[in-house]
């Protein structure tokens, strides 16, 4: 049976390094409860992993921490036919021949583009100087969206999701998002429109109409799963490239099996994503009362599933706390023998669809930076610091490589 412990979700500490709670939770099988507004954070993996199952537990919390910014409902706040045929009309947009043709050629083109002026200079932060305009343009591109302003539209995107995933906003920060969700939806509309008066084959095109032909959705709602996608595809790309790269750069031998071997790069990846995932809390409201680890939580709890802590259990990872892109071998099965996988892309009827897309995403441009970036190195000096509750990922990853030309 787990206890309820007090914290403060908005402390310092917690904020600071959230992993020395995770271990106190574990080892003390702790539920913890937010002073100021009572909310139930949850870390334990099968508890977590319930909760994201179970009906009991719904996505409402959305409506409040996503969808004013959203400018409508997300996919995550969808249940039955209408998630389904949203659903499956994004991952068609998102998979199979789209990728192989048009975003793999992309997403190539990018990395390179913003890298070849770092080249000559024999250093780089991959989170200022790269990752950031990395991670929106890549998602403009499979949008198809323009991109000669992508750096306002990052700004916007910023404002979005400030509101979504800060606990500490201030009436003035409540606008500024407000504002640039406004924007943001302003800018999409007229493209949307135009899409959908001459479709061609691009993403968008293809919510505007079903297969049938006939129009798919009303252009309100492709501008908030326009929007919903910005951020899901956007807010963690950064964050996922640059944490894999402290890891490999802080394991030099897995960083040579992996220059090497290409083939353990996904492994590498998703072991990245278990022991720091970029995305950590997972909202939902209880339906009804119900007990948790033999916790009472009254109908009407906000819970947030700490799904970073959740890849930190021990009694699913052995020795959590270390990078091992080999865990599988040793790590214990399932009551039904089968592995466990981490959930940083959460689990169950809202699992990430975007999963599969990010994980090659990253594989290939992890794979020119590898390649590009001789004998790469953390610079001289270079403090990390991780930022972020929710979202969380380095500020800024400053790296030192031998210079070339390109
Ligand atoms: C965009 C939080 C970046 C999602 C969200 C309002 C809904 C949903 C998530 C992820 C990541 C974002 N929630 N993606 O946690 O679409």
């Amino acid at each position: 049976m787990s206890t309820v412990a007090f914290f403060d979700a908005l402390d310092s500490s917690f904020q600071r390094d959230p992993y020395a709670y995770y271990d106190q939770l574990h080892s003390n099988d702790l539920i913890y409860v937010d002073r100021s507004t009572g909310a139930y954070f949850i870390g334990k993996y099968d508890d977590v992993k319930k909760i994201l199952y179970n009906m009991s537990f719904t996505t409402e919390p959305l409506a409040d921490r996503a969808q004013p910014v959203m400018r409508g409902r997300v996919l995550a706040q969808m249940e039955g036919d209408e998630h389904r045929s949203k659903k499956n009309t994004i991952l068609k947009g998102l998979r199979g021949n789209y990728f192989h043709n048009v975003y793999s050629p992309l997403i190539c083109k990018i990395t390179k583009h913003l890298l070849d002026p770092y080249l000559p200079s024999g250093r780089i932060d991959l989170v200022q100087d790269f990752g950031k305009d990395y991670a929106i343009l890549v998602t403009l591109g499979i949008l198809g969206l323009p991109t000669e302003n992508y750096q306002q539209i990052a700004q916007w995107h910023t404002g979005v999701a400030d509101f979504i995933t800060r606990l500490d906003l201030s009436n003035s920060e409540r606008l500024h998002s407000l504002e640039c969700s406004r924007l943001l939806s302003e800018f999409l509309r007229p493209i949307i429109a135009t899409r959908m008066e001459d479709p061609g084959d691009d993403f968008i095109s293809l919510m505007c109409y079903n297969n049938d032909g006939h129009p798919a959705m009303a252009i309100s709602e492709i501008i908030a799963l326009c929007l919903n996608i910005l951020l899901a595809a956007t807010e963690p790309a950064d964050k996922s490239l640059a944490l894999l790269f402290k890891h490999l750069l802080d394991h030099p031998d897995v960083f040579a099996k992996v220059y090497r071997d290409r083939s353990l790069l996904r492994s590498a990846i998703e072991e990245s994503l278990r022991l720091t995932s970029p995305v950590q809390l997972i909202p939902r409201k209880a339906k009804e009362d119900v007990n948790i680890s033999g916790v009472f939580i009254p109908k009407g709890a906000l819970i947030f599933n700490m799904i970073g802590a959740a890849n930190r259990d021990p009694h699913i990872f052995r020795n959590p706390g270390e990078f091992n892109i080999h865990r599988h071998l040793t790590d214990p099965l399932g009551s039904d023998g089968r592995r466990r996988r981490h959930l940083a892309f959460g689990s169950g009827r809202h699992v990430c669809l975007g999963a599969e897309f990010s994980l090659r995403q990253i594989e290939i441009t992890t794979s020119i930076l590898l390649d590009r970036l001789i004998e790469l190195r953390i610079a001289n000096g270079f403090e990390f610091e991780e930022c972020g509750f929710y979202i969380r990922g380095p500020r800024s990853l400053l790296l030192e490589f031998t210079p070339s030309i390109r």
